[in-house]
């Protein structure tokens, strides 16, 4: 039974496969990229049965999305094959430690999701539903989209979780702070980056809390990169640190943040419980290449956390 459910895009991802310019790439690497999809991954190798909602073309990019993620574990089978639009494409450099992205996903297929695109029976007997900022961004009628489908979770009684995910490349922040304060009453669980909150609001961490907790979410967790994270949850503070490790690639953390949060509120975690197991998807993530590829499964994950407790002790 799927226990949480993810909508978004998901890209064809291609980069170089190690860093430099992707002028002078001799050799690329193709893979699948969307935040979302990344939760979905990474909830599956924690044990968590994860849907995918989303579209692509009909196409080969299209055809290896649906591959990737499948051979995760996770359920692909809602979504929309568009014959009349193409996959996204997505490319990626590491330029001095930097990762810069160039997007080819205007008037893609998964731009075009509206409002009953697709049976909301979707979401029957799921008990989450994981959305994003970057929805929104892609067009009016993704925004629709995100707008219907936080509804059609409501009705059904879903624990709806957000993730801000502010994308510069995509638009404004005065845009897609509109689109945050927007949801925000419906949104149970928020998760925010502090570079975000500071990004969109101009806030600095305690204060973009209590702001975003006093909108409407129950549990608002702020994310702090290696310094860990701090929430206010049904109304109390915790604060927890992070894990000390090498990072070789930050991109996909907070997808593993939040797929690790899900996982332990699923199991049952008490909160400074969930926020540790959040903090530890996110480490394990940056200490490999690729989006979700590093993910650990739950094994590897308790015997990480298990580690790193002994060697601070
Ligand atoms: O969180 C990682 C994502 O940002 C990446 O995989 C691509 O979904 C993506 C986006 O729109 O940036």
């Amino acid at each position: 039974q799927v226990r949480v459910v993810t909508a978004g895009e998901t890209m064809m991802l291609v980069a170089p496969t190690g860093p430099g310019r992707l002028r002078h790439a001799g050799a690329l690497s193709a893979s699948a990229g969307g935040a979302e999809s990344n939760v979905a991954i990474g909830l599956s190798r924690l044990g968590v049965c994860s849907r995918w909602l989303g579209a692509v073309g009909d196409d080969e990019p299209g055809q290896l999305v649906l591959h990737r993620i499948r051979a995760e574990g996770v359920d692909t089978g809602a979504v929309i094959v568009d014959p009349t639009r193409p996959t996204a494409l997505y490319l990626r450099e590491q330029v001095a430690g930097a990762t810069r992205v160039y997007y080819y996903r205007r008037g893609s297929a998964g731009s075009a999701l509206a409002p009953g695109c697709l049976d909301p029976a979707v979401l029957d007997g799921a008990e989450v539903l994981h959305l994003s900022g970057i929805t929104a961004a892609l067009s009016e009628s993704c925004a629709g989209f995100v707008d219907w489908l936080l509804d059609q979770a409501h009705q059904r009684g879903l624990l709806v979780s957000y993730d801000v995910n502010y994308r510069s490349r995509l638009w404004a922040p005065e845009a897609a702070r509109a689109a945050t304060e927007a949801v925000l009453d419906r949104v149970d669980l928020l998760l925010v980056g502090h570079e975000e909150a500071r990004a969109l609001w101009g806030w600095d961490d305690d204060t973009a809390l209590d702001r975003l907790a006093e909108r409407g979410p129950a549990e608002t967790v702020l994310k702090r990169g290696a310094r860990g994270c701090v929430a206010l949850i049904d109304g109390v503070r915790h604060e927890v640190d992070g894990f000390a490790v090498t990072e070789v690639d930050p991109i996909g953390a907070g997808d593993a943040f939040a797929a690790g949060y899900l996982a332990a509120r699923l199991a049952g975690a008490e909160p400074a419980d969930r926020l540790r197991t959040a903090n530890a998807m996110g480490a394990f993530c940056v200490q490999s290449h690729g989006d979700y590829e590093g993910l650990p499964s739950r094994a590897e994950l308790e015997a990480f956390t298990d580690q790193r407790e002994d060697l601070g002790r």
